[in-house]
C-alpha cells in the first residue's frame, strides 16, 4: 500500500523514488504552461512556421491528451488485463481540431484540472499497479511505468515545441519576472 508522506505538498507514495520523480515531473508542467503563456498576446499563440503547430494548437493538445489519451491508457491497464492500447494520430487530430477559438486561460485551466486528476490516480498505485502491463499497437508491451515515464517525456517534448513557437523559454520568462525593470530590446 501507499506509504502517504507528502514533498512539496503533493502527496507521494515513498516506496521509490524514481516513480516520485516522475510524478514529480508531470506536477510540474501545468505551472512551467502557466508562466510560458502569461505574457502571449493572441497573435503569438496563432503564430506558426508552416507544418508546425501553434503554441494555442500545442497547448489544447495537452489539455485534450491528458484525459483522452494519456489517463485512458492508464484507467483501462489499471482495470482491464492487458489491453490493447490503440495508437493515436496527433497530427491529424491537431489538423481536424479547431481550438483556435479556446481562450488560453480556459485551456490551461482545463489542462490543470485534467493533470489534477491523472496525478489522484496516480499518488495512490502501489508497486503492483506501477507494474501493470498493456500492449501499444506501435510500442509493444509496456507497464503502467513506462507509460508514465512515455507521460513525462511527452510533456517535456511538447514544452520544448511550445518554447520553439513562441522563440522564448520558460527560463527567459522566470528571469523577466525576477528582474522587472530590466526588460531588454530583444524581448518583443
Ligand atoms: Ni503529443
Amino acid at each position: 500500500m501507499c506509504d502517504e508522506t507528502r514533498t512539496n505538498g503533493l502527496l507521494m507514495c515513498g516506496y521509490n523514488g524514481r516513480m516520485d520523480e516522475l510524478l514529480r515531473r508531470l506536477d510540474t508542467t501545468p505551472r512551467t504552461m502557466a508562466h510560458l503563456t502569461a505574457e502571449l498576446r493572441d497573435q503569438e499563440l496563432d503564430a506558426a512556421e508552416a507544418g508546425e503547430w501553434s503554441a494555442r494548437q500545442i497547448l489544447a493538445h495537452l489539455r485534450d491528451d491528458e484525459s483522452m489519451v494519456m489517463r485512458m491508457r492508464l484507467v483501462r491497464m489499471l482495470v482491464e488485463d492487458d489491453p490493447l492500447l490503440p495508437d493515436f494520430d496527433e497530427q491529424a487530430w491537431a489538423t481536424n481540431r479547431n481550438t483556435s477559438h479556446d481562450k488560453k486561460e480556459s485551456l490551461l485551466a482545463d489542462f490543470m484540472l485534467q493533470r489534477q486528476a491523472s496525478l489522484n490516480l496516480l499518488q495512490r498505485l502501489t508497486p503492483e499497479q506501477w507494474e501493470r502491463p498493456g500492449r501499444h499497437e506501435v510500442r509493444g508491451s509496456m507497464t503502467v511505468r513506462d507509460l508514465v515515464e512515455r507521460w513525462a517525456d511527452h510533456d517535456d517534448e511538447h514544452v520544448r515545441q511550445f518554447e520553439r513557437a513562441t522563440g522564448d523559454t520558460l527560463a527567459a520568462v522566470l528571469e523577466r519576472r525576477a528582474h522587472p525593470g530590466a526588460e531588454s530590446e530583444e524581448k518583443r
